[in-house]
């Protein structure tokens, strides 16, 4: 059994008022050896925007704005932008978050040549009612009852954790999302190709777009997109987090997961265990209790930071060696 080695809080809230009920859910990069930190600043009342910071090393926060870096500013994220995630492609950062606008929570689109100005594009997923996702999802195929548990009470379709793989693959671009309770995977030559016909046909065809569905006990309740995935020679190691209902509620963990390289739509293997679950205090009880949230990663030399929301209100870092998880996950081959 492998676990992440837990390196303590890294980020905590602040008095100002956009982060003064919790800071969680970092989108991370590196860039040279500093580690560049978009996170979910949360103010009182549950109204998140994205803060940010710069990190000198992995562990060391050197400057840290005191305004967010990206907030609502249109109706479909007026109640706010949640749940970040960066990558850079041929000289563009991506950052993809969750867009909450009071009825449906759906992921939407910013680039930056910098990292620092961005340009907002909108939603990049259906927006459609999930009586109308139901429909379409169903002439094919039965759905599976766990689509309807977690999503039949929302009037709209929710679809969060957009995550884009790190590079183009095959010329194009691939991103993780999630309808729970699983992780859907999408590919496009272009962006623009995600019209509202597109996700049509998408969910005519739901079923040869799931990628993860739960396995284990830990992750027994649904699954969800946590890092972008990062590139290892012998496959895409993902970390995701998996959800398990306990009398005391849910409980979120962080997991492991290896998709071939080349066709990532195809899993080589599953640890049956999480590598990183809620035990510490600031783990355990937080806004919302037993929640660890994995959303960004930065490698150094062989080391994984891995960087995620505790308990919905701080910000941990863990680390684990590359080389040993790969080699753990490999014994697990499916
Ligand atoms: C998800 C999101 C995350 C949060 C997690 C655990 O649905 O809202 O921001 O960290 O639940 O509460």
């Amino acid at each position: 059994m492998i676990r992440i080695k837990k390196e303590g809080i890294l980020l905590h809230q602040t008095n100002l008022e956009f982060e003064n009920e919790g800071v969680l859910n970092p989108a991370t990069i590196r860039v040279g050896d500093k580690v560049l930190f978009y996170y979910r600043a949360v103010q009182k009342g549950n109204h998140s925007s994205i803060g940010f910071c710069k990190l000198s090393d992995p562990l060391t926060i050197e400057e840290r704005l005191n305004k967010p870096i990206l907030f609502p500013e249109h109706d479909y994220e007026a109640k706010g932008l949640e749940d970040p995630r960066v990558v850079y492609i041929d000289g563009l950062f991506y950052l993809t978050y969750t867009a909450y606008d009071g009825v449906s929570a759906c992921a939407a689109l910013a680039t930056s040549t910098d990292g620092l100005q961005f340009e907002k594009h909108g939603l990049i997923v259906a927006q459609m009612d999930y009586a109308e996702f139901k429909q379409l999802a169903e002439t094919n195929a039965p759905l599976d009852e766990k689509y309807i548990l977690y999503n039949n009470f929302n009037p709209r379709l929710w679809d969060k954790d957009v995550v884009f793989f790190p590079r183009k693959i095959n010329g194009r671009f691939y991103f993780l999302h999630r309808i729970k309770p699983h992780i859907q995977l999408v590919s496009v030559n272009n962006l623009s190709d995600l019209t509202a016909d597109f996700w049509k046909d998408y969910y005519l065809h739901l079923h040869d777009h799931i990628i993860l569905t739960p396995k284990y006990k830990h992750e027994m309740s649904y699954v969800g997109a946590g890092c972008p995935p990062v590139e290892t020679p012998h496959g895409w190691l993902f970390i995701y987090h998996g959800v398990h209902e306990t009398p005391e509620g849910y409980v979120y963990v962080g997991c492991a997961a290896l998709f071939d390289l080349d066709d990532p739509s195809k899993e080589i293997a599953r640890l049956p265990y999480p590598i990183l679950a809620p035990e510490r205090d600031w783990e355990i009880r937080g806004d919302v209790d037993n929640v660890c949230f994995p959303t960004g990663t930065a490698l150094f030399d062989d080391t994984l930071y891995i960087y995620y929301g505790a308990g919905d209100e701080v910000i941990a870092t863990g680390t684990i060696s590359l080389t040993e998880l790969i080699n753990e996950l490999l014994s697990y081959r499916a």
